[in-house]
């Protein structure tokens, strides 16, 4: 059948005009049309809504533009496998992706109305839950800017991550409700929904002389996808972001009820939306929940079909799919997408296994962001034979092909050959995903030179060793357009005065600002863009928050998940110390520098010892603030509910960036290199992307402390224990016990009994061994942050030099090292 056509049809839709008024009539329509109210009636939510949907309409063309352009040049594109996106808010995106940003000002104020307000409506989809799905968000940013094909893949929560609130000082989680005052930025297409089979089991079958296996589902649901735009910035590209919503199939297979489980059939299309309800909130410790694998399998079956059936509509080979598509699995969470290909080529296209294995293996990259061994997922066998007995036969089928390769490769060593295998027998029978992601990708990488080598050292040697090309290296980047342009306006206007605008998409541009650091007036003018975004942060956690923060400190920023080898108790030990310090009248508070201290994070609702850290942090803030002796030079401030809308608050203002984690146990953060380019300098231990940020900005502006990575193992092989640290430190020593006191809570000693007893009785990750170099690490940076000029300068040196962490070289990176990438064996 041939398409619909009409001569008008061919640029389906235009941009309005690019003018205040156009920009008017344009809202005013949206107002009247799409919401269906007057001016006059209307409330903040409609006016955001007809705001968002004007902006919307200025991208439209550029879309479909990007899609027929892609469907035409056939390029290969990227497919970005990924469980979460933390997107934060789109309307502010939007508007400078297409440079909007002051005729809606003008627009809206001639109508009345204040831009700021409307944008503040927003509610951010916070599909996912820190670092890695923040990165994945920026990455199809990157792509977008940079006018790659690109579709991100993954999963439309209907609830993402749960919004924090404080009872107490103790965490109460609420439902993120983003959805509910209405979703302006997505389109769902119902009508080309997939269909995902579960359960069941499979049969053999005699297909002309051929045996084939099939798979019998139990039962399925249907795949919706929404799209959503992912802007280039202004370069006349939209990408596209596709999510999927699971929702019950109308009528089911006849053949469920022939089989017999009329019950569980019913039950699980009862359950289908289930599986696309809520963003699991865990970041380290997989539960090995079944809804979760179920979320891993829907999203992926439904991307992976959504995909070859585009090839499928142009009649393309399939055999040349490699050349089409590279999937990027980030992290684990996708990786059945490799059994689930495998199976559609081989039970349903009918090929062999052996053709379909080397186009599967030339698909997918695989990229880890965890060294914690408890954070490498591994699914039992009998929970994947239940939900996905095909693929559990594949797997074993890969694994079985992969161990005759290793044992043909090392004959005499039946040891190693067990340590590769993709499916462990202790303690459970279970699938390592990331053996299998790794046996089955192109490439394989950490995020972060540091991370990268002990990956391939530590955590995957046996596959190092065997595939040493396979592994490489691209260290994380973070999207200049919000994190610097959009979230920091007074400093990028700044930097454009002085090196003009091209830094926005080329950030080693930054580095034409170093000269500048030598400039008295632009010292000043660099601080008062610092001025401009502490005053905007405490307006903005006054109204927020309630909580009132003193001008003129050194702001002082700790802000990621809560995590113990993050060490936010290293954070508080420094911060009881300086109480201590003056309340046992050790020093003169006249004397001390004037410091603010700001915590953001969020707990998984299920790790205990994270949330009596949250309970010590909001005890000691609460104890701080109200005790005059201090002289109103220590305050800590605690705001709820941290997220992407709020770091691009807090993170232009911050003085000092806290990147603390203990050697060896920080992938990369992100976070990290989002306070340097903002001119934050930075506290932090040899760890992730810290070690490349003070490679890049010199030991002389980067305030180094703590045991290397080296180190750390050393000392857990000599045996660590901590109360020697705590016996042999006075000021630990009293620093511990005033938190045993009761002092920060109301005379009750054992408050903090679990945080106490685990830092001196087990302390994981070695806080109490780093301590006195983080003292001495803070004693330097006070020492620095009364010299003005001097710290200005370091700020600006941060700057200057750290133009390597754009997102957008990071992608440059995927691009040469993976995703142009053959395999070498
Ligand atoms: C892991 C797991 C494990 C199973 C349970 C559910 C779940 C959910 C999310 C994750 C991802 C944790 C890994 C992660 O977020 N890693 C962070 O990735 C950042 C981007 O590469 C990096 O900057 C951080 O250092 C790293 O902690």
């Amino acid at each position: 059948m041939t398409p619909p056509t009409h001569p008008l049809a061919l640029a389906p839709v235009s941009a309005p005009p690019h003018s205040v008024d156009g920009f008017v009539k344009e809202f005013l329509r949206e107002l009247n049309t799409g919401q269906g109210v007057a001016l006059s009636r209307s409330t903040v939510n409609d006016q955001y809504l007809a705001l968002a949907r004007t902006v919307r309409h200025y991208l439209m063309a550029r879309w479909l533009e990007t899609l027929r352009h892609n469907r035409q040049s056939k390029a290969k594109y990227v497919g970005y496998l990924s469980a979460e996106y933390l997107l934060g808010r789109q309307l502010g995106n939007a508007l400078m992706a297409t440079d909007l940003n002051d005729v809606a000002e003008k627009a809206l104020a001639s109508c009345g109305l204040d831009l700021a307000t409307l944008r503040a409506q927003e509610v951010e989809p916070g599909l996912g839950n820190g670092g890695l799905g923040r990165l994945a968000a920026c990455f199809i940013d990157s792509l977008a800017t940079m006018s790659v094909p690109c579709i991100g893949y993954g999963i439309r929560y209907e609830y993402g991550i749960f919004r924090q609130t404080f009872v107490d000082g103790r965490q109460v989680e609420q439902p993120d409700t983003w959805l509910a005052l209405g979703a302006p930025w997505e389109f769902p297409h119902p009508e080309a929904a997939v269909e995902v089979d579960f359960g069941g089991y499979t049969e053999t079958y005699d297909d002309n002389g051929t045996e084939r296996t099939r798979w019998v589902p139990a039962w399925n649901v249907l795949g919706i996808p929404y799209n959503y735009m992912v802007p280039g910035y202004q370069n006349g590209r939209v990408n596209t972001l596709r999510l999927w919503s699971a929702q019950a199939t109308k009528a089911f297979d006849l053949s469920i009820f022939n089989a017999g489980d009329y019950a569980e059939a019913v039950r699980a299309q009862t359950f289908a939306e289930n599986i696309t309800k809520v963003l699991y909130p865990e970041d380290s410790t997989p539960q090995g929940k079944e809804l979760r694998l179920q979320q891993q399998y829907f999203f992926v079956a439904c991307s992976i079909r959504d995909f070859i059936e585009q090839m499928v509509e142009e009649d393309f080979d399939l055999h040349n799919l490699p050349e089409r598509i590279h999937f990027q699995l980030n992290d684990t969470h996708p990786v059945i997408a490799v059994p689930e290909l495998m199976r559609i080529l081989v039970d349903e296209k009918k090929w062999e296994w052996d053709e379909a294995w080397d186009v599967t293996r030339r698909c997918f990259a695989y990229t880890c962001h965890t060294l914690l061994p408890e954070a490498l997922e591994t699914w039992p066998t009998d929970l994947l034979g239940r939900l996905l007995p095909r693929h559990l036969e594949i797997i074993f089928r890969i694994n079985d092909e992969f161990l005759a390769e290793v044992r043909a490769a090392y004959p005499e060593d039946e040891l190693r050959a067990r340590r590769m295998s993709i499916v462990a027998d202790y303690p459970e029978r279970s699938v390592r995903m990331a053996y299998l992601a790794t046996v089955a990708g192109t490439r394989v990488n950490g995020v972060a030179a540091l991370h990268s080598q002990l990956l391939a050292e530590k955590v995957l040697p046996d596959f190092s060793s065997f595939w040493p090309d396979k592994f490489t290296n691209v260290t994380n980047g973070v999207t200049p357009r919000r994190f610097i342009k959009m979230a920091n306006p007074s400093l990028s206007e700044l930097i454009t005065d002085t090196v003009g605008p091209g830094w926005v998409t080329d950030l080693e541009r930054l580095a034409e600002l170093e000269p500048y650091a030598e400039d008295e007036d632009f010292r000043r003018a660099f601080r008062r863009t610092k001025d401009v975004n502490k005053t905007r942060l405490y307006a903005l956690l006054r109204t927020r928050d309630g909580i009132d923060l003193p001008e003129g400190h050194l702001l002082d920023v700790m802000v990621k998940r809560l995590h113990e080898y993050k060490r936010q108790t290293l954070k508080l030990l420094h911060v009881v110390t300086l109480y201590d310090r003056i309340i046992s009248g050790r020093v003169d508070p006249t004397s001390v520098l004037p410091r603010t201290v700001v915590f953001g994070a969020k707990a998984a609702p299920g790790y205990r010892m994270a949330k009596e850290i949250i309970f010590l942090a909001n005890s000691v803030a609460a104890t701080l603030n109200a005790d005059k002796r201090l002289n109103g030079r220590l305050s800590v401030a605690f705001p709820a509910n941290y997220n992407v809308t709020l770091a691009e608050k807090l993170i232009p203002a911050a003085d000092l960036s806290e990147q603390i984690s203990l050697a060896g146990m920080e992938a990369s953060g992100t976070g990290n290199m989002k306070f340097a380019l903002n001119g934050a300098l930075t506290v932090g231990t040899d760890d992730g992307a810290n070690v490349e940020i003070r490679q890049l900005v010199g030991d002389e502006n980067f305030f180094l402390f703590g045991m290397t990575e080296p180190e750390v193992s050393d000392l857990q092989a000599a045996g660590y224990h901590p109360t020697e640290y705590y016996e042999s430190n006075a000021e630990l020593k009293s620093a511990i016990d005033l938190i045993s006191s009761g002092a920060f809570s109301d005379g009750d000693r054992n408050a903090f009994e679990q945080v106490v007893s685990n830092l001196l009785y087990q302390d994981r990750f070695m806080a109490l061994a780093d301590y006195q170099s983080y003292l001495d690490a803070q004693d330097r940076v006070e020492a620095a942050y009364v010299n003005k000029e001097a710290w200005t300068k370091s700020a600006i040196r941060n700057i200057a030099r750290t133009g390597f962490f754009s997102s957008d070289r990071s992608m440059r990176d995927y691009l040469s090292r993976i995703w142009g990438a053959t395999p070498d064996r």
